[in-house]
């Protein structure tokens, strides 16, 4: 659970850093960088990377019987000098990152490597996540490895790990091999490559992940659980995402209560902070959810994210 609990440390780095301080003691042990310092060295360390190292594609292309289906990265070099480098195969995808206000929103792009696709569906990035993974640097460090089965929800993880996820496609299982253990087959696997403002960024929280890291996770995505809601509120998690970025931690209707300044819409059974819950505000008097959600005061905002309706 170490990738979950790192997240929620970082969002509390970012929330204090983010209010306004003018106070002239601070003290910081790392060199501060700006983001858009920060992903130019990020964007080369990746490049270099994906320029000078493989994965062994030839197995995942031919496997033999006793293949295990893991992704094993080397350098491109000595006997291995002929090798495709991974920059033939990965794909990208761009997102817009935040740390602090003043900074505002910088793109960032994410790597991604589909070495086998899955045979069922892809989870959205509301979704919990049934996987097994591998952390490491870039240089190798492996720094956590979830090797048996975890339940993650996408949006509760470092988002280049969430935003990596969503491109595999789930296997078949659970499979009960008779024992009391079960077991997943044709699931997707993958790897994702990520600058460090999609990781950790300036938190240093394991001893094993210096500050501003570009991270690798090598991810196999078991199943997943379709349409997940978080909190119960009758609005599953991806339509929680108010404005349609694909983040849905800066969605946050009642943000100018204090009491739920961290806390996002898809974990806030009251979304407007105004008492009712969500649910309620949703429900007719039999408890069925009404579609479209109630809007009583006709201004286009539904009740449940309208405190003055
Ligand atoms: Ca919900
Ligand atoms: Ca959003
Ligand atoms: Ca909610
Ligand atoms: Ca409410």
């Amino acid at each position: 659970m170490q990738l979950k609990r790192i997240f929620y440390l970082l969002i509390i780095v970012i929330g204090i850093t983010s209010c306004k301080n003018d106070d002239d003691d601070d003290v910081t042990t790392v060199a501060v960088q700006t983001l858009a310092e920060t992903i130019v060295t990020d964007n080369a360390t990746i490049t270099d990377y994906l320029n000078t190292h493989f994965y062994n594609y030839e197995e995942f292309e031919n496997p033999d019987e006793n293949f295990d289906y893991k992704i094993v990265i080397d350098t491109i070099a000595g006997d291995n000098a002929n090798k495709t480098p991974l920059a033939d195969f990965v794909a990208s995808t761009t997102l817009a990152v935040q740390v602090t206000e003043e900074e505002g929103y910088v793109d960032h792009t994410l790597y991604y490597l589909v070495a086998r696709e899955g045979v069922g569906t892809s989870p959205t990035i509301g979704d919990d996540a049934f996987v097994t993974y591998e952390g490491s640097l870039v240089d190798g460090t492996v720094f956590d490895a979830g090797t048996t089965p975890t339940v993650f929800n996408l949006s509760g993880v470092v988002r280049g790990f969430g935003n990596g996820v969503i491109k595999l496609k789930s296997g078949t299982g659970p499979i009960e091999n008779g024992d009391g253990t079960v077991s997943y087959e044709d699931y997707g696997i993958g790897m994702v490559i990520m600058p460090s403002a999609l990781g950790y960024y300036s938190s240093s929280t394991s001893t094993l992940i210096p500050s501003y890291s570009p991270l690798i996770f090598k991810i196999d995505l078991l199943s997943y659980l379709a349409d997940t809601d978080s909190d119960e509120d009758g609005i599953p998690n991806i339509e929680e995402d108010l404005d349609g970025d694909g983040n849905l931690n800066n969605d946050n209707t009642d943000a100018d209560l204090e009491i739920s300044f961290f806390v996002a819409n898809y974990n806030d059974a009251d979304d407007d902070g105004d008492g009712d819950s969500t649910l309620e505000e949703i429900s007719d008097e039999n408890g069925n959810i009404i579609k479209p959600y109630p809007d009583t005061d006709g201004d286009g905002i539904p009740d449940y994210l309208d405190a003055d309706s």
